[in-house]
């Protein structure tokens, strides 16, 4: 029996030890410290601070802007940028998603043939006092057309220290077994960003835990574990950078009449605004291999 839980969330190889796997089987997490070196880093920060200035446009990039600041578009500073995505055509930024030491706990969860899927670069805001860079408590699944999710993993590397002042993350330990949750956009105030689903309803009670961080640590978690970050009550910009990995044979499922279809939707028509319209793409454009 012990076995079988044991082979569910993680694959036998040599990396993890036995009480890693089990604390992953169990929680649906797991924090590596100081993985990823501050040179590294530093290189993620002046490749974002390029894109910030527009000195790079990498092809495909999605930049998010906070709702408290989408009117300063042109304005080509890190102030208004709360988050990127898709930075796969940037070849500093996608050197994160190939790191050795990144990978060699990856393959713990997806096995050793994996693809980089989806890409994000964090760069929380000072709160404006409209709670606006609060991350409502949501499974990252709901954006993926692909399954088995327990052949999935993300990776988020925190690039400076990062505690409850600066919103770190909130994950609700041991809700990586529930099912994927219906996710909408919470009903705030101050508004809520593009993509910032959350769920409406989980158990209030549910133990949780605030994930302080130094620069470097990496956290690796299941695409059903919820989480969130909380705001950022500091004038600095949180930044995190991740990638979320899947083995090459996860196969696409067809989101159509499940609750997943109308993040399909949105994703489609945020492509083809970029693209212009009738690109063709779906969920699908996520994909991308990695060589090793
Ligand atoms: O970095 C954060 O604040 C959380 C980001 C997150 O959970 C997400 O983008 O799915």
């Amino acid at each position: 029996f012990l076995f079988f839980i044991l082979r569910q969330y993680t694959l036998d190889n040599n990396v993890l030890s036995l009480d890693q796997r089990k604390f992953y089987e169990e929680n649906g997490f797991l924090v590596i410290k100081n993985l990823v070196s501050d040179a590294d880093i530093q290189r993620f920060r002046v490749a974002f601070e390029k894109i910030c200035s527009k000195e790079s446009k990498p092809a495909g990039l999605i930049i998010i802007r906070d709702v408290s600041s989408v009117e300063s578009e042109n304005i080509p500073s890190e102030k208004t940028v709360a988050r990127i995505q898709d930075y796969q055509e940037d070849k500093e930024l996608f050197r994160y998603c190939t790191l050795p030491e990144v990978l060699k706990y990856v393959e713990c969860f997806t096995g050793p043939n994996v693809m980089a899927m989806h890409t994000m670069l964090i760069n929380k805001p000072p709160d404006t006092g409209k709670k606006t860079s609060r991350h409502p408590l949501h499974q990252d699944l709901q954006f993926f057309p692909f399954r088995p999710s327990n052949r999935i993993v993300c990776a988020w590397t925190a690039m400076e220290h990062i505690d409850r002042n600066n919103g770190c993350l909130a994950v609700l330990p041991g809700t990586h077994k529930l099912p994927l949750k219906p996710h909408n956009y919470p009903q705030w105030e101050g508004g809520v960003n593009i993509f910032y689903y959350g769920i409406q309803e989980y158990d209030q009670d549910h133990a949780r835990v605030h994930l302080v961080m130094e620069k470097g640590d990496t956290i690796f978690f299941h695409p059903l574990l919820i989480h969130g970050s909380g705001r950022n009550q500091t004038q600095g910009f949180r930044k995190a950078i991740s990638c979320h990995f899947a083995s090459a044979d996860c196969h696409y499922i067809d989101v159509k009449d499940t609750s997943q279809e109308h993040v399909e939707k949105e994703a489609v028509g945020i492509a083809d605004k970029l693209y212009g319209s009738d690109s063709g793409l779906d969920l699908k454009v996520h994909l991308h291999e990695i060589t090793k």
